[in-house]
């Protein structure tokens, strides 16, 4: 086969955002639109792309397969000498990021919109993960937009013919190089990995129950995306769950028509299964399956920020971190404050980044994090470089198993340890970009206002008075590189803050989101929209969000 050099022009706003270039399918259908951006991942590789091996693969919605092909074909256009590809184009974030950690490959391209809905009129996405497995950092992803804004080529080899849907390895001559593509099992890597870090028979045993102790009832819920046959092979092959306990468990190119988003709203589904039936344990993944949700018994919700701190305190249950020890924790910015408590309790390092996960990686690489997460349903450790759905779900299942006590249980059990932060996101989806972008300017204005500081708020029977307000900025204590402008800050005496951002993966729009976090040392058995409601009121006064957005109510309430 033949490199053909196709000429081509940029096109405008290839700009990654929070992970990944997301856009509707339809953008990416435009011609040369999807060739312009995977020229530009590889170009801002080029001094290293000869000769490199890449692994490829995606969450199985609508363009995941021909994109595939694509990259198949471009890759081969560029010198690159090798490719791991997902069986049909399936692998899940994090076992993209195992598999490019496992094999030592320079990198890898996920191609995945994550939690947006899929189909040919909904979103696709394209990611580049770095060596060490995780999303490129801004230096890369702005390097690779400077490229697609100048490009005027692309490499490709147009014959050559992969079938994706066969494991095995597959030969092509590109000029007088051999380029390999090997399609691999998209679970198999994975799989094994999970059974190194956590104690599988100790779940199973769990799972099975004993003369003395009833059987653990789990559900799990796919929602239709990449984890499907993980799910699978995990909790049915291995652990001896009934078939029936893993629902949605095939990929689709469109969910099904779901929104694969785990969280209250969008798996309602699976909560009201838990709910109605006899389950101690419910558990969602989204559509690339690096979020999950996790429910107990009556459909008990585990917010992803108590996630994060109750397994902080229970680390030691897990085989991985007896091995490996634990280091230090780390959130998002606008992430509830309870694993900061256990940081303390055990004097571990504590940072708090930018929302991405991309932030994570150099203090996981540098050996100064074991745990870490995000609000938005993302929990993860450094035994891979992006968050991991399955592996929360497991992970929560070794400190069941080794503990014996409900989801629940465990949850009120830490609250009257540490105290309890009642949090809350309201998202106000798709809103016009001009009036959010004006609001979110006039806000910061005010809350940088000399005299702010110190200033008194009353909201129903509360005054809270501001402690400290900025527009947040981030330096890597690793390489020092900053982050700017990463949500607007407002923190009360109290330790109680109002968090503004706007969404950096939406497709069309914009989305706001409002983060509320309020700490009770005592009262911990509250309902949080009730306990919030002051802070809620308050920061809708602060930003007069009604007047720019003219909503009055946000789509999603997590
Ligand atoms: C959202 C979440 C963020 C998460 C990101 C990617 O970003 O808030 O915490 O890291 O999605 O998650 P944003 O910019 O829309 O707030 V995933 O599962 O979409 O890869
Ligand atoms: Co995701």
């Amino acid at each position: 086969s033949t490199i053909v050099t196709v000429n081509t022009n940029p096109y405008e706003g290839q700009k990654p955002g929070t992970s990944g270039l997301r856009k509707k399918v339809k953008v990416f259908l435009q011609e040369n639109y999807t060739e312009n951006f995977i020229q530009s991942i590889l170009d801002a590789n080029k001094d290293v792309i000869v000769g490199s091996t890449l692994v490829v693969g995606g969450d199985g919605r609508y363009l995941v397969k021909e994109v595939v092909d694509k990259i198949i074909k471009i890759s081969a256009g560029n010198g690159v000498a090798r490719l791991l590809v997902g069986q049909n184009g399936i692998l899940s974030t994090p076992a993209v990021s195992h598999i490019i950690r496992k094999y030592k490959t320079l990198g890898g391209i996920v191609l995945t919109a994550s939690h947006n809905p899929g189909g040919i009129n909904n979103d696709f996405g394209i990611k580049f993960n770095c060596s060490n497995g995780g999303p490129a950092p801004d230096g890369t992803t702005n390097e690779i937009y400077k490229l697609s804004t100048a490009i005027k080529q692309y490499k490709i080899v147009p014959d050559i013919k992969c079938d994706i849907d066969t494991i095995g390895v597959q030969r092509f001559m590109v000029g007088d190089n051999e380029f390999v593509v090997e399609i691999i099992d998209s679970v198999k890597d994975y799989v094994e990995y999970m059974k190194e870090i956590f104690d599988f028979p100790k779940i199973k045993a769990l799972l099975q129950g004993s003369e003395q102790r009833e059987p653990f009832k789990i559900l799990i819920d796919a929602m239709n995306g990449v984890t499907g046959p993980y799910v699978r092979r995990i909790f049915v092959q291995e652990l001896g769950a009934a078939e029936r306990c893993a629902r949605r468990a095939e990929p689709l190119p469109d969910f099904g028509g779901a929104h694969p988003d785990p969280n209250l709203t969008y798996a309602a589904d699976l909560v009201a299964a838990v709910r109605a039936g006899d389950y101690d344990f419910g558990a969602a993944f989204d559509g690339d399956g690096d979020r999950n949700m996790i429910i107990g018994r009556g459909a008990f919700f585990v917010t992803p920020s108590d996630s994060l701190a109750l397994l902080a305190s229970q680390l030691q249950h897990i085989p991985y971190f007896q091995r490996t020890g634990v280091r230090g924790f780390a959130r998002s910015m606008p992430t509830a404050a309870a694993v900061d408590r256990v940081a303390a309790d055990l004097g571990k390092e504590m940072f708090q980044v930018p929302t991405g996960w991309k932030y994570f990686g150099n203090l996981m690489d540098a050996g100064r994090l074991s745990l870490c997460g995000e609000e938005s349903f993302g929990t993860g450790s450094d035994h891979v470089r992006e968050k991991d759905g399955l592996w929360a779900a497991l992970a929560w299942l070794s400190v069941l198993a080794a503990t014996g006590q409900s989801v629940e249980g465990l949850l009120v059990a830490h609250w009257r340890k540490y105290g309890r932060n009642y949090f809350t996101r309201y998202d106000y989806e798709e809103c016009p970009s001009d009036p959010c972008n004006e609001m979110m300017q006039e806000l910061e204005k005010k809350i940088t206002e000399p005299g702010f500081v110190g200033s008194k708020h009353s909201s129903g029977d509360k005054t809270y008075v501001v402690a400290e307000a900025d527009n947040f900025s981030y330096m890597d204590p690793v390489d020092r590189s900053v982050a700017m402008k990463q949500g607007l800050r407002i923190v009360f005496e109290d330790g109680s803050r109002i968090v503004f951002r706007l969404s950096g993966t939406g497709s069309s729009g914009a989305t706001v989101r409002l983060y509320i976090d309020s700490y009770e040392d005592k009262d911990v058995l509250g309902d949080a929209q009730m306990k919030l409601k002051p802070l809620i009121e308050l920061a809708l006064e602060l930003s007069q969000l009604q007047k720019y957005t003219g909503r009055d109510a946000p789509t999603v309430i997590t």
